[in-house]
């Protein structure tokens, strides 16, 4: 009978090569290769060595360096396989311990980046989580345009989280290397990327004005638009037609900070005949790459303006 199936390697393995020490609880003889087979891969070599109760079955090649999934060493009965009276081995599993199935791992942890939101207006956490238990991941292994990492730290056996703070307005891209860490049997991860948007904390509002007002000359709106990066921001402030005033008209919004606008309909609103009109102000950054702008007011007819802000 088959007394023992030891695996060589771990349990769960990369190796390339596989082995098991096979024992039976008597001296057999015939004991060859045509006698195993390895389920679960394919064009895999098996050779074997031993003599008397004991022997090694070693299996390599095919599809075994990068496969991933399950193996189990099987016997192949009727074999060549008898005992010193002539016997035929009947085929059956060991009695004792079987470490027949092997699991192999030959694929690198995935990492997935996540933030609470596609859009920051401020410093924010970002969570690097892989699929799969790894070694540990280092500032340096992180890449981040229009930002800073800081505070690294882990969160499990497989996720880590790290602080990012915004430089200025717009795109931050974080980048997790191919090959930071590796899973617990040396296999290199994947590379991972998230991109988020540093906007101004100021999204729209809407102000609704004392309608039975005789004019709408002074009717005012206020708001601010923030800066949620470390760098300061030059900006200059416009209105696109005559009857608004927007103050300040230009200046810094300090990093972190946020500037109040106020818009107010002017005296030239006295000439205008009864209707509905519209203006808009547009708040433009300076100095920045692309210069978009920051923010933008519409006043909508003179009894409700409106303003909004979309860096
Ligand atoms: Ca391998
Ligand atoms: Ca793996």
């Amino acid at each position: 009978m088959l007394r023992n199936v030891v695996a060589g390697t771990d349990l769960r393995t990369a190796d390339d090569t596989l082995s098991w020490t096979v024992e039976f609880d008597e001296d057999v003889t015939g004991v060859d290769a045509s006698g195993f087979t390895l389920a679960g891969a394919s064009g895999v070599s098996l050779s074997v060595s031993g003599s008397g109760r004991t022997y090694t079955v070693t299996a390599s090649g095919g599809n075994l360096a990068d496969l991933d999934g399950e193996v189990q060493l099987q016997l192949v009965t009727p074999s060549s396989i008898v005992d010193v009276w002539g016997n035929a081995f009947a085929g059956e599993g060991p009695t004792n311990t079987d470490e027949s199935r092997i699991e192999l791992d030959n694929s690198g942890p995935a990492a997935t980046l996540t933030a609470l939101s596609d859009e920051v207006v401020g410093p924010f956490t970002l969570t690097i989580a892989f699929d799969e238990d790894v070694t540990d991941l280092a500032l340096s292994d992180l890449a981040v345009t229009n930002g800073e990492a800081s505070n690294l730290s882990r969160i499990d056996t497989r996720s880590f989280r790290v602080a990012i703070q915004p430089q200025t307005f717009g795109v931050i891209t974080m980048t997790v290397a191919a090959g930071a860490v590796e899973d617990l049997l040396g296999n290199p991860s994947d590379a991972g990327e998230l991109s988020v948007e540093a906007v101004s904390q100021q999204d729209e509002i809407d102000v609704e004005v004392n309608i039975d007002v005789t004019s709408p000359v002074g009717a005012q709106v206020q708001s601010s638009v923030s800066n949620p990066g470390v760098t300061d921001v030059r900006f200059s402030a416009s209105a696109d037609v005559g009857w608004l005033t927007v103050t300040p008209a230009q200046g810094v919004i300090p990093a972190g900070a946020s500037v109040e606008f106020t818009v107010t309909v002017n005296d030239q609103a006295a000439a205008l005949e009864a209707g509905d009109y519209t203006g808009t102000v547009t708040v433009v950054r300076e100095g920045v790459s692309g210069g978009a702008s920051a923010g933008r007011a519409g006043v909508r007819r003179f009894r409700k303006p409106c303003w909004r802000a979309f860096p």
